[in-house]
């Protein structure tokens, strides 16, 4: 058996390293696309192995029958999101009961940060493969497909009697670009029939902030934490999409785009003028996520003039104190100055905001709104907020935990607020906003607006100019910031009730009906405007793209 290294991922597919005869199955989250199990499944069939994916949300009886038709050599479980882990573990469990003896592997965030606590939870996981799992994926099929022992391949956990072992870690893969296309077997997603897909031109994220899982996945591992594509390789992949399946979005899943720093300008300046060169731009947009510290106004026209039409930031708080909390190296006045610019620049933005963190109190709530009302009063971008949750590897649950704070489960980490009247105040919150489905979840009231600009923007870059869009475009931003203003007031009036400003509260009946309202008025809209034009853009749906020549 030769060593197996990185360089496992160009070995052949008729390798005698391998039996190929029994497939591989991978089940992971696929809404919206799954790119981890779309590398791991690439690399398996470039190495000679059948992989079946299975949707996490499809019924257990559906994939049992499947495996059980299929005999998988291994079934391999991609818990991206730590909340899944007992849905997880009751369909190992629901297989093995019906007699499914495949090897089961699990990989993702938790289970490569928190092995040990996966394999409790998880009786009925023979491993978990920690970190990226591409080539000790591979290794782990490659060993368990000829009967030899696996137990001390790199990057694995598992248990060895009462013990749970974990090998030495495989350093992270050092060239992106070695690795095959993800494969993309999933009911892409399309907005007024242009199809949407998600792209990776790097992993990893340089920065620290305290409470999230990314840079302690990458920073554990041996190896370089951020890696970048080659710029002309990510184009190719996105020429590839266009061209074989007609995708016209683009959304690039890099934690943070590489836009920070000499460096990076140099290699988005590159990835532009690659960009160019392919004739993408005006058949085709791209969506980012970045830091707001990484917007330099110069740069962002040329990345919009390219098809950037779409930046998500993680803004976190708007107080200078719950920044530090977070640790995210950045003031409020630089997260103010990257809205302000993509608004000029007519770059529409969406983002991540924390109402409350582990340093919250009633002044920095209300600063935070005070925050939301500056960066979206105008009705520029729905509004949003969550609590920040301590997930697994994170140094702030470590923190949490050490100062006697954390409470809650696994799949509901949570922690009390310093002041014990901020904990009653946030249940008082929940129950009069979360619950009336204003915020949270597909079908809410913000998300549902911000589809609505996200359509705006594909009509304004993809289809054809239609009569009266001012117009539409002035009603949607009138009824994001009512709707705004609305839940701004809601978050007020409920603190003034807790700080003894006011005694009446606001009645969750009375909030869900305003969230109907505006519902229906957007629904009302969106549809007689989409109506309206809908001849047109039928027409320019069903046209077949023209394309240029490939590559100069
Ligand atoms: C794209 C994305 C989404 C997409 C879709 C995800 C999908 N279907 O894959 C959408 C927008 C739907 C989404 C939603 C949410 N997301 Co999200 N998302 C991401 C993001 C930015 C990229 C995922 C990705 O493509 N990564 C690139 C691939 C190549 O890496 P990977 O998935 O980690 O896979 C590698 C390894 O983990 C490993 N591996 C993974 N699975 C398996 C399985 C096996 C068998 C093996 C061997 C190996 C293995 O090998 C893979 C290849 O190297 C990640 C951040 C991140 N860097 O991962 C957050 C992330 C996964 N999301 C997160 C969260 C919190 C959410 C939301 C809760 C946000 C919210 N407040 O609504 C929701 C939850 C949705 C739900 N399920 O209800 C957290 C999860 C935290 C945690 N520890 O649980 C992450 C890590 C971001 C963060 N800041 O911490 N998300
Ligand atoms: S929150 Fe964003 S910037 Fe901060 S470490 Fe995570 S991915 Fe990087």
């Amino acid at each position: 058996m030769p060593a197996l290294s990185l360089n496992v991922l160009s070995s052949s597919s008729t390798s005698p390293c391998r039996n190929t005869s029994r497939p591989i199955a991978l089940i992971g989250f696929q809404q919206q696309g799954n790119l981890g199990l779309g590398y791991l499944a690439s690399v398996l069939r470039q190495h000679g192995y059948r992989v079946f994916l299975f949707d996490f949300e499809e019924k257990p009886e559906t994939i049992l029958e499947s495996v059980t038709a299929r005999q998988p050599l291994i079934i391999g479980y991609s818990l991206i999101f730590q909340f899944y882990i007992h849905r997880f573990a009751d369909l190992m469990r629901y297989l093995r009961e019906h007699g499914v003896s495949s090897h089961f592997t699990v990989g993702g965030h938790f289970p490569s940060l928190s092995y040990q606590r996966t394999l409790e939870l998880m009786p009925n996981a023979d491993s978990v493969v920690r970190f990226e799992g591409e080539a000790t994926l591979l290794e782990l099929a490659d060993r368990l497909s000829l009967g030899l022992e696996w137990h001390n391949i790199e990057g694995i956990a598992y248990r060895q009697q009462d013990q749970l072992i974990a090998t030495p870690l495989r350093p992270l893969i050092s060239d992106l670009d070695q690795l095959p296309y993800p494969v993309r077997e999933y009911e892409g997603i399309q907005v007024l029939g242009q199809t949407i897909m998600p792209i990776l031109a790097s992993r990893g994220c340089a920065r620290t902030c305290s409470f999230c899982s990314i840079h302690m996945f990458y920073r554990t591992a041996p190896g370089k934490v951020v890696r970048t594509r080659k710029p002309a390789e990510v184009v190719r992949e996105m020429r590839a999409l266009h061209e074989e399946h007609g995708v016209k979005i683009f959304l690039f899943q890099d934690d943070d785009f590489p836009l920070f720093g000499p460096v990076w300008h140099r290699w988005t300046r590159e990835f532009l003028s690659e960009l160019q060169r392919s004739g993408l731009p005006g058949r085709a947009i791209w969506k980012i996520n970045c830091r707001a510290d990484a917007v330099d106004p110069e740069l962002f026209l040329e990345m919009r003039d390219a098809g950037l039409y779409l930046v998500y930031m993680g803004l976190e708080s708007g107080t200078e104190e719950g920044l530090k909390t977070l640790h995210k190296q950045i003031t409020v006045e630089q997260n103010i100055a990257a809205v302000d610019a993509l608004k000029k620049l007519g770059i529409l933005f969406e983002f991540g905001f924390m109402l409350f963190d582990p340093s919250s109190t009633f002044e920095s709530v209300r600063q935070n709104i005070a925050f939301l009302r500056r960066i979206v009063g105008d009705g520029s971008a729905a509004a949003g907020f969550c609590k920040m949750l301590p997930y697994d590897g994170t140094p702030i649950k470590d923190e949490l935990q050490r100062t006697g704070r954390l409470i809650g489960d696994v799949c509901h980490p949570d922690y009390d607020f310093l002041d014990p009247q901020l904990n009653a105040f946030y249940t008082a919150l929940l129950n009069v906003v979360d619950v009336t489905g204003w915020i949270h979840g597909y079908s809410a009231l913000s998300p549902q607006i911000n589809s609505a600009w996200h359509e705006v923007a594909v009509l304004e870059h993809l289809l054809p100019a239609l009569g009266g869009m001012d117009e539409y475009r002035a009603k949607l931003q009138n009824l994001t910031q009512a709707s705004n203003e609305l839940l701004f007031r809601v978050v007020e009036d409920t603190l003034d009730a807790f700080t003894g400003l006011r005694t009446d509260l606001w009645s969750s009946a009375l909030i869900r009906k305003h969230c109907a309202q505006f519902s229906e008025e957007l629904l009302r809209e969106r549809d007689a405007f989409i109506l309206r034009h809908q001849a047109k853009l039928l027409q320019a749906i069903q046209q077949p793209p023209v394309l240029e020549p490939a590559f100069a």
